[in-house]
C-alpha cells in the first residue's frame, strides 16, 4: 500500500461476498473447471493490487457429497478462494427469495412483493431466518481463516447480518461493509419488516460504505429516524461507539481497457464492426437483464426518436447487449419476453430489406469484443432506473479515447453524480426527454464532444477500483485504531 507506505508489506485482507468471482462445472467425482465470471464487483476487485486478499463466497453451485466438496475447496484455493457451501433449500430462501425477491427490489425503489401480502409475510419470515442462518453460515467461515490483524470486508445487501455475526464472535475483528447498490430513502427503507435487525447489525461494523454520499445519508437518517440513534458527521453514536459511515464511489481498471484496445484482436474486432456498420451512427447498450436497467423504457426511447426525425431512419442503430441472469424467475423472464415483443415490433415498423435499426443480444460478451464495442459506438445509453453506481458507463467513457462518444446517462445511477459533468443526463421515465437526447447525442458537435469527454475520461482514470479499494481499506483500518485511541484515553 503505497499511502500506508507499506509497499512491500501486503495487508491481509478477507473480501467476503455472496458469490466467489468463479464460476465453477463439475467434470467428474473430484474434477472442477473454474472460470471467472462478469460482474461489477469481480470487475472492481479485479484492479486491486498489492493486497494479499483471499475471497470468500458460495461457489454458486450445489455440492452435496464432502468428495466434491473436498475437490472444489483445494481447485478455489489456487485461485485464492474459499467456498461456503449452501444447500438448494437455504439458496432458495436466503438468495432467492430474500435476497433478491425482497431486497435488491426494495434497495432500488421497487417495493416489496405484492402479489399476495398474506403469503408474503409468511414466506418473509422463513426468507429471513434463512437469510440469518446463511450469514451465520460466511461467519463461520470467516472464523476458520481469520488471523489476528486481518482486515474483514463484507459486501452487499446479501451480507447485511455478517458484520454482527462476526463481532459477536471476536469484537476486535476489523470489519468493513460496502453496499453495492442504492441504499433508499428511509422513508422506503423503513417498509422492511426486518428494518431493526439489519441496521443493528450493520452498525456492528467499523466502517460501512456506500457509492454516493447521497445513500450514506439515507443510511444515517434510517437509523436516526427508525433506531433513533444520533447522527453525527462521521456516521452514527450508540451508546459512545462510533460507526463511521462515508461515501466511496467506486471505479474501473482504466488501463485494463486501454490496454486492451492495443491488442491484435479487439483491433480486429473494431475494424469488422467498423466495416459492418459503416456510414450509420451506432448507439449501445451493455446490461445485465434487469428490471433496474431500464432497458424497455429507453428501447421505447429509441422508437420515440426514430419516429420523430424520421430523416435518421437507416442512419442509427442500436446495440442492446443484455445478459440474462435471474432466468428461472417468472419476472425476469417476463422481462425478456417484453423486451423480445417491443425489439420485434420496433424492428418490424422501421426496419428494411437490408436496415435493421436494433440489435438485440441475450448474452454475455467476452472481453475482447466488449472493449471494440465500447470503441466504435458514437453514443452509449444507459437508462438505470436506479443503479448503485454502474460501471458499464465507466467503461465506455475509457474505452472511448480517440472517438469522445457521447454518454446518455440516467440521473438515477450513481454514476451521475461523479460524470454527470460529461454526461448528458436523462430522467429514463421521461422517453421524450430521453429521445431528445438521442437527438441532442448524435448532432452533438465535435467540440462539446470533446470537452464532455474530457471532464469524464480525466474521472475515469484517476479515480480507479485500486483507488477505491485502497481508499476503503485505509479508512478502515483508520478508523478501527482512532476507536482504540478513543476507548484507551
Ligand atoms: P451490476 O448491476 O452488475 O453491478 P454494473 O456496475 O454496470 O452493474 O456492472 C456490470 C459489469 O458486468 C460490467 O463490468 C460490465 O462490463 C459487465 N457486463 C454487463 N453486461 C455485459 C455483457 N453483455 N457482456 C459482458 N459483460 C457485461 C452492481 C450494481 C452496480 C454497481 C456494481 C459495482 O448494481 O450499480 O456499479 O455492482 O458496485
Amino acid at each position: 500500500f503505497r499511502r500506508l507506505g507499506l509497499r512491500g508489506m501486503k495487508q491481509r485482507l478477507l473480501v467476503v461476498a455472496n458469490r466467489l468471482p468463479v464460476s465453477a462445472n463439475r467434470r467428474g467425482e473430484d474434477q472442477w473447471s473454474l472460470e471467472i465470471s462478469a460482474g461489477g464487483l469481480v470487475s472492481a476487485l479485479l484492479g486491486v493490487k498489492d493486497v494479499d486478499a483471499k475471497w470468500i463466497g458460495w461457489a454458486g453451485v450445489n455440492v452435496p457429497d464432502e468428495v466434491g466438496q473436498r475437490a472444489l475447496t483445494k481447485a478455489l484455493a489456487e485461485k485464492r478462494c474459499i467456498p461456503v457451501f449452501l444447500d438448494e433449500e437455504i439458496v432458495h430462501q436466503y438468495y432467492n427469495g430474500y435476497c433478491n425477491n425482497i431486497l435488491w427490489p426494495l434497495f432500488h425503489y421497487l417495493g416489496l412483493p405484492q402479489e399476495d401480502r398474506l403469503a408474503t409475510t409468511r414466506n418473509f419470515e422463513s426468507q429471513f431466518d434463512a437469510y440469518k442462518r446463511a450469514n451465520q453460515m460466511f461467519a463461520d467461515v470467516v472464523y476458520q481463516h481469520y488471523q489476528e490483524g486481518d482486515v474483514i470486508w463484507c459486501h452487499d445487501y446479501h451480507l447485511m447480518f455478517l458484520p454482527k455475526c462476526l463481532k459477536d464472535h471476536d469484537i476486535n475483528m476489523k470489519v468493513g461493509w460496502f453496499l453495492h447498490t442504492p441504499f433508499p430513502s428511509s422513508e422506503i427503507y423503513r417498509t422492511l419488516p426486518s428494518r431493526l435487525e439489519l441496521l443493528r447489525s450493520v452498525l456492528c461494523a467499523d466502517l460501512v460504505g456506500f457509492h454516493t454520499y447521497d445513500y450514506a445519508r439515507h443510511f444515517v437518517s434510517a437509523c436516526t429516524r427508525i433506531l433513533g440513534l444520533e447522527g453525527t458527521p462521521e456516521g452514527v453514536e450508540d451508546q459512545g461507539r462510533l460507526t463511521r459511515v462515508a461515501a466511496f464511489p467506486i471505479g474501473i481498471d482504466s488501463d485494463r481497457f486501454k490496454r486492451a484496445l492495443e491488442l491484435p484482436a479487439v483491433k480486429r474486432h473494431i475494424s469488422e464492426l467498423t466495416q459492418r456498420f459503416a456510414g450509420r451512427k451506432v448507439m449501445l447498450g451493455v446490461d445485465r437483464l434487469d428490471m433496474i436497467k431500464g432497458i424497455p423504457q429507453k428501447i421505447l426511447a429509441f422508437e420515440k426518436f426514430l419516429e420523430e426525425h424520421q430523416d435518421w431512419n437507416n442512419k442509427v442503430v442500436l446495440l442492446q447487449i443484455a445478459v440474462p441472469t435471474r432466468t428461472d424467475v417468472p419476472e425476469y423472464q417476463k422481462l425478456t419476453s417484453q423486451v423480445h415483443e417491443i425489439v420485434g415490433r420496433i424492428n418490424g415498423r422501421f426496419g428494411t430489406l437490408t436496415h435493421v435499426p436494433i440489435h438485440h443480444l441475450d448474452r454475455s460478451l467476452d472481453f475482447h469484443a466488449l472493449c471494440a464495442l465500447y470503441a466504435v459506438t458514437d453514443v452509449a445509453l444507459v437508462t438505470s432506473l436506479r443503479d448503485g453506481m454502474n460501471l458499464v458507463s465507466y467503461e465506455y467513457v475509457a474505452c472511448q479515447g480517440s472517438k469522445k462518444g457521447v454518454l446518455i446517462l440516467s440521473e438515477f445511477a450513481g454514476a451521475a453524480q461523479s460524470l454527470g459533468a460529461g454526461a448528458i443526463l436523462v430522467n429514463p421515465w421521461n422517453i421524450t426527454e430521453v429521445a431528445d437526447s438521442i437527438r441532442h447525442a448524435l448532432m452533438m458537435s465535435p467540440d462539446e464532444r470533446e470537452k464532455r469527454h474530457r471532464h469524464n475520461y480525466a474521472h475515469v482514470t484517476t479515480h480507479t477500483a485500486q483507488d477505491w479499494a485502497e481508499t476503503f481499506v485505509f479508512e478502515l483500518n483508520d478508523t478501527v485504531a482512532e476507536a482504540l485511541l478513543r476507548t484507551r484515553q
